[in-house]
């Protein structure tokens, strides 16, 4: 598995840096979700070994709008680097991804190192911020279709993502000012998606603990300074050039993202 893990991780990370799709793997052969961990983790190390640092991770399908939307119903894990991290309000190249879509998400930052099993409670006591985030997924698989350890190799199609001002965690209730947070995905001024932070795990704290027990699993300490994407609450749309969008969320605020064409 070792050679065939690199040539796999090797494979989607062209079709990353050539935004060019490819057939899923498993159309090749049989990938367990296990050995597709290893895949990511591969594929992650290639981007480290090229300068990018470790930010934090994402979780995925912690949402019904987003199993529905997909087809898939087990909850993922992906890794962010620093180098996929966009400004606020930052312009992004539409063509630099092969087939992009964004989503509205919880961010959480971390001051305290969480490893492996621990309780909201622990989770709470970690968080150092919470802001309003999106994630621009791009699956590198032709038609944006997958199976479970297909996404997994992929880093759960993880692409960008962008963060809005921090709120800090000592003026919140994060169990109480997080369970029901309306999150618009505004598309030029329409509303394009309606969801609750409630529709991550029911809670997005949760998703701190399961980020926690799924890297802890693979080895991955979740290290103070990291941010964590709690999955998205609505179902994605597609990324388009020229458009402005934004992620609002009342109490927590907004962040913004504009859209371009061609290439960085
Ligand atoms: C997989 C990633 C799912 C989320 O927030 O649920 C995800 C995909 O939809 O391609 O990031
Ligand atoms: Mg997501």
């Amino acid at each position: 598995m070792t050679d065939d893990r690199e040539k796999l991780a090797a494979v989607l990370d062209e079709a990353m840096l050539n935004a060019s799709p490819v057939p899923q793997l498993t159309e090749r052969a049989p990938l367990d979700v296990a050995s597709a961990y290893e895949v990511q983790e591969c594929l992650v190390r290639r981007r480290l070994d090229r300068g990018e640092r470790m930010a934090g991770v994402k979780l995925g399908f912690t949402s019904k709008a987003k199993m529905r939307q997909m087809g898939v119903d087990d909850l993922i894990w992906g890794r962010l680097t620093d180098a996929m991290r966009r400004p606020d309000g930052d312009v992004v190249a539409v063509a630099d991804f092969v087939h992009p879509r964004i989503e509205p998400e919880v961010a959480f930052l971390l001051d305290r190192t969480l490893d492996g099993l621990v309780g909201t409670a622990d989770a709470a006591r970690a968080v150092a911020a919470v802001a309003p985030a999106y994630e621009i997924i791009d699956s590198r698989y032709r038609d944006f279709r997958f199976s479970l350890a297909d996404v997994v190799a992929d880093n759960s199609s993880s692409a960008a993502f962008g963060v809005g001002p921090w709120r800090a965690a000592t003026g919140l209730d994060l169990a109480g000012d997080l369970a029901n947070v309306g999150m618009v995905l505004e598309v030029d001024g329409r509303i394009a998606e309606v969801g609750s932070s409630a529709a991550i795990l029911g809670h997005p704290l949760r998703s701190v603990v399961s980020a926690a027990r799924l890297a802890g699993a693979a080895g991955l300490t979740l290290e103070a300074g990291s941010v964590i994407l709690a999955g998205a609450a609505t179902a994605a749309v597609p990324l388009e050039p020229g458009r402005h969008i934004a992620v609002r969320t009342g109490r927590l605020g907004d962040v913004e993202v504009t859209t371009e064409g061609g290439r960085t």
